[in-house]
């Protein structure tokens, strides 16, 4: 049988991951394989990586999104199918849109021997409509392509259904709702203009990086990065998200600002025992200066009570998105 990708899309921090982990889980009990494509415009991702510490099968495309690397998103497909999903959910990076001309229409006009498509659904940010002009445009053109839109702030506009992944609240009746294949699949596509779409992605800084943290004595994750989490929160500048993911051989513990100023969200093993070697991932959108956020996340981590090797990092504004295919175009 074919497998139903299912893309969600919706607003860096809007809640993506979060429901996709929830309806896998759900997916599984059912008795039913499920796997992941995540997808972002840097490598070493936070979402990745926490998807495959809840022992769900988990692929990424990085370097882009999924409209301008659609070929890396088919070789992920393609690699992913060793899992034997029936349903694959995969998430678009929270600043992309018009996915329904660049992704979804290519996938139904071109493999339609191999996938089912499910409808479009786009997650609501419990912060959305966005003050920030160049956020919001993003926000509303997301919002705007939605075959269904969810969402689990306590007000919701009229035509967005109650899911709230963190209760399971409308998850299984959204879960049945498109994989039944009954609902309208990528009927909104958007006329984007390009220009504006470049410089509203590029308002944004984008990090990512990889550290190895040796402590001496040993120090549990929680301990290792609850103060850290608590300075970044108060030095890096208009945070949009940043995750951070910490694992040892103990467990993990993955934390989550939607703003500065704000308290981390954090879960995982918040009692995992102390442990000497820890690896920390870290992603962050922020309306800032590239150079300025790497040179503050850098600050921060050198506090750390542990001996620390960069292993990778990259801080940038997002370039100007290129789609491989439209809906209009012949296939390249
Ligand atoms: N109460 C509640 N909180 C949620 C829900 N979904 C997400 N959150 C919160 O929002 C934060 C961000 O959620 P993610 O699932 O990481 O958001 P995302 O859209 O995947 O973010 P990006 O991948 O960075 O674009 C989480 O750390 C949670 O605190 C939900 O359904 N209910
Ligand atoms: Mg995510």
């Amino acid at each position: 049988m074919k497998p139903t990708i299912a893309l969600i899309g919706g607003f860096l921090g809007a809640g993506k991951t979060t429901l996709i982990l929830a309806a896998a889980e759900l997916v599984q009990r059912r008795g039913a394989n499920v796997a992941v494509v995540l997808n972002d415009q840097g490598d070493d991702l936070v979402d990745t990586h926490l998807v495959q510490s809840h022992c769900v099968p988990a692929d990424q495309v990085s370097g882009g999104c999924f409209c301008c690397r659609f070929p890396d998103l088919i070789e992920a497909l393609d690699r992913i199918a060793c899992c034997h999903p029936e349903v694959i959910f995969a998430e678009a990076v929270g600043s992309c849109t018009d996915i329904v001309a660049t992704t979804l229409r290519p996938l139904l006009r071109d493999y339609p021997d191999r996938f089912r498509v499910a409808p479009l659904t786009v997650v609501l940010h419990p912060a959305a409509p966005f003050a920030d002009a160049n956020l919001q445009f993003l926000n509303a053109n997301q919002q705007a392509e939605a075959d269904l839109l969810v969402g689990w702030a306590p007000a919701l506009p009229p035509d967005a259904r109650r899911v709230n992944a963190a209760t399971g609240e409308g998850v299984a009746e959204w879960l049945d709702e498109i994989l039944a294949g009954t609902g309208p699949v990528a009927a909104h596509a958007l006329t984007l203009d390009y220009a504006r779409y470049a410089e509203a992605e590029a308002s944004l800084a984008w990090l990512n990086a990889r550290v190895v943290a040796h402590a001496t004595p040993a120090i549990s994750p929680a301990m290792l990065v609850g103060p850290l989490l608590d300075r970044l929160s108060a030095t890096v500048p208009n945070i949009v998200h940043l995750k951070l993911l910490a694992q040892c051989d103990s467990g993990y513990l993955k934390a989550a600002l939607t703003a500065s100023h704000a308290d981390p969200v954090v879960e995982g093993t918040l009692d995992a025992s102390p442990a000497r070697d820890h690896e920390i991932l870290i992603n962050v959108r922020a309306l800032a200066d590239p150079a300025e956020l790497q040179a503050i996340i850098e600050r921060e981590f050198a506090r750390l009570p542990a001996r620390l090797a960069w292993q990778h990092v990259q801080s940038f504004r997002p370039a100007a998105p290129v789609p491989y295919r439209n809906s209009a175009s012949a296939p390249r």
